[in-house]
């Protein structure tokens, strides 16, 4: 009865909203009351939220902003739209943490108040000036409709909240050059000091079909002018969203101050490819004199390059953690199901758990681990060793709760003989998962887990490996195949891959993470080499009634090593 309520109550909302925004909104409207009465009531309800990634309380959020380490906590700023469950003019959303697990929802950062932000306070980054001083860089969307980059400094510096951000009157600071889309020159990174003193940042941008890292050189912060060339640029790329870059260790994990120019570290550029929606990075090396970025060798700029995550995941930003040398990633995940479930939510958008990243020892691409910190929230534990699977093999994991926890096994294939011959043109990872999912045998895999798991299994997302042999090495297949994860109709449910750049005849393991969390499986293939997030909307597999199974769907046996799996805790998020 609630439910029906709160149909009606969004309904009216809607109505309303859209009766003041558009004049010929009558058809829309019919459309939305169609398609709300249309929506099974067991939809409508938070059995979707997740109960350990950050999400605001309600509305919509999407990409993290300027997240830094400052007196002890932990700040996070998002986009977030405070009035609907869409997107729509938004503004910087702050809260903040002592261990980026439990959050504590601030009051807004930055909102719009200004000529120069007044239709919107979009993406942008924070720097830590000496005297530790920090500042947001973002992108004002003002009066005309430009994109401009402006700044905002914390009013009182001994607040560890920094709970009041002021907007100097000389800003903007930058505003679109000549040869730029107006309205495609967006998303400041943090800004880095070079060894001539100058501070240095890019802005994304587009030039024709060229999606390009535009940079800028300022002495005082304050006056900023715009370097000959790119840092970097590519034909044909589209625009280039929240660009991302920073240097990285060659040997080991600890991260790397973004002003660090000490000789023998690699560069990293992760741009946001607007055409695909997917994060792209490459490595390669950065030429201060030259004011150029040059990516490695085998390093490609579009599509067919290397991503952070295979999945449902977009618009990210890393920072330097000053108390733990750790260099941290976060990324937006974005719902998969309509607008208008979102708007009878009342909420849309999560962030991926934060993730420690460097770069493989192979120095060919990064890797990514959940912080150590949310281990705390492991409960209760289920465990398996030295299990054969044999081929059709199903194990339940039983005990904890299913629906949010947190699973890491290791596999071991004693035989690689059956493995599937590779055809070299099989280059797209998706694709090759796709037309193989979870219950195509094969010779070596498909072998994984099964999650947000109905008690028969008409519900189910599959995560798993299979293992190819080309000419002259073994090739390894992870993916996300959400196709049967929900009975509910007409949802979108997108199967995803990535091939996982590990030597597996070496010593025949494989370790495979998943974070289950309600309404979304995160996984790290091959000890975080390949991660893939995917966002689920099961009607039976919720709560309780979640199972989860080991498999194996190859015709070699697989052992598992050793599996342990927990259930999670819910931390404080955001006053929920
Ligand atoms: N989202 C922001 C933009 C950015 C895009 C607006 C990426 O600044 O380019 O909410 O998701």
């Amino acid at each position: 009865m609630a439910n029906s309520y709160r149909v009606m109550w969004v309904l009216f909302l809607l109505v309303q909203f859209l009766c003041n925004r558009a004049a010929d909104g009558s058809h829309i409207l019919a459309n939305i009351k169609e398609h709300l009465e249309s929506v099974p009531a067991t939809v409508i309800d938070n059995k979707y939220r997740t109960g350990y990634h950050f999400q605001p309380r309600n509305m919509w959020m999407n990409d993290p902003n300027g997240p830094m380490y400052y007196k002890g906590f932990y700040h996070l700023f998002y986009q977030y739209n405070p009035n609907h469950a869409f997107w729509e003019a938004p503004i910087w959303a702050h809260s903040v943490s002592k261990d980026m697990i439990n959050w504590e929802a601030l009051e807004p950062a930055i909102s719009m108040s200004k000529p120069f932000d007044l239709s919107g306070c979009w993406s942008g980054s924070t720097t830590i000036l000496p005297g530790n001083r920090p500042v947001i860089l973002y992108t004002g969307i003002d009066t005309r409709g430009y994109q401009v980059q402006n700044v905002a400094y914390p009013k009182n510096l001994s607040d560890p909240y920094l709970r009041e951000w002021v907007k100097p009157d000389y800003n903007p600071l930058i505003t679109p050059p000549e040869d730029i889309n107006v309205t495609k020159f967006r998303d400041p990174t943090t800004a880095w000091l070079g060894p001539d003193r100058r501070w240095r940042l890019v802005i994304g941008g587009l030039r024709k079909h060229r999606g390009m890292a535009v940079l800028y050189k300022s002495k005082d912060f304050i006056r900023w002018i715009r370097a000959k060339h790119p840092l970097h640029s590519a034909p044909d790329t589209g625009m280039w969203e929240c660009p991302d870059f920073y240097p990285v260790s060659t040997e080991g994990k600890l991260g790397v101050d973004t002003s660090d120019y000490r000789n023998g570290l690699k560069h990293v550029l992760k741009i946001s490819l607007d055409r695909d929606r997917w994060d792209y990075y490459t490595i390669g090396s950065y030429n201060y004199t030259a004011e150029k970025f040059v990516p490695d060798g085998m390093m490609v700029d579009n599509r067919t390059g290397l991503r952070y995550d295979y999945g449902n995941y977009y618009a990210s930003k890393t920072f330097f953690d000053v108390a733990t040398k750790r260099r941290i990633l976060m990324g937006w995940s974005n719902e998969s199901d309509s607008k208008i479930d979102d708007i009878v939510k009342g909420w849309a958008g999560i962030l991926t758990v934060p993730r420690a990243i460097w770069l493989d020892a192979n120095g060919r691409q990064l890797v990514q681990w959940p912080i150590k910190e949310l281990e705390k929230l492991r409960g209760a534990l289920f465990s398996v060793q030295n299990k054969k699977l044999q081929s059709g093999g199903l194990v339940e994991i039983s005990g904890i709760s299913a629906a949010q926890a947190d699973i890491e096994v290791d596999f071991e294939l004693s035989n690689l003989a059956k493995a599937e011959t590779f055809d070299p043109l099989w280059t797209d990872p998706q694709k090759l998962c796709e037309e193989n999912d979870s219950d195509v045998k094969g010779g070596v895999g498909p072998f994984g887990l099964l999650t947000l798991a109905s008690d028969k299994r008409e519900e189910q997302t599959a995560v798993f490996f299979r293992i190819f042999k080309a000419t002259h090495k073994y090739v390894v297949l992870m993916c996300h195949d959400p196709s049967r994860s929900s009975l509910r109709p007409g949802l979108y449910k997108p199967t995803y891959g990535g091939f996982v750049d590990i030597e597996i005849q070496k010593n025949g393991k494989i370790s495979l993470r998943s974070l289950i969390d309600h309404s979304v499986v995160e996984s790290f293939g091959g000890e975080g080499r390949t991660c893939m997030t995917s966002r689920i909307y099961p009607t039976l597999a919720v709560g309780d009634s979640s199972h989860l199974f080991v498999f194996n769907n190859g015709a070699e046996d697989v052992k598992i090593l050793k599996l342990d799996a927990w259930e999670m805790r819910k931390p404080l998020m955001n006053g929920e």
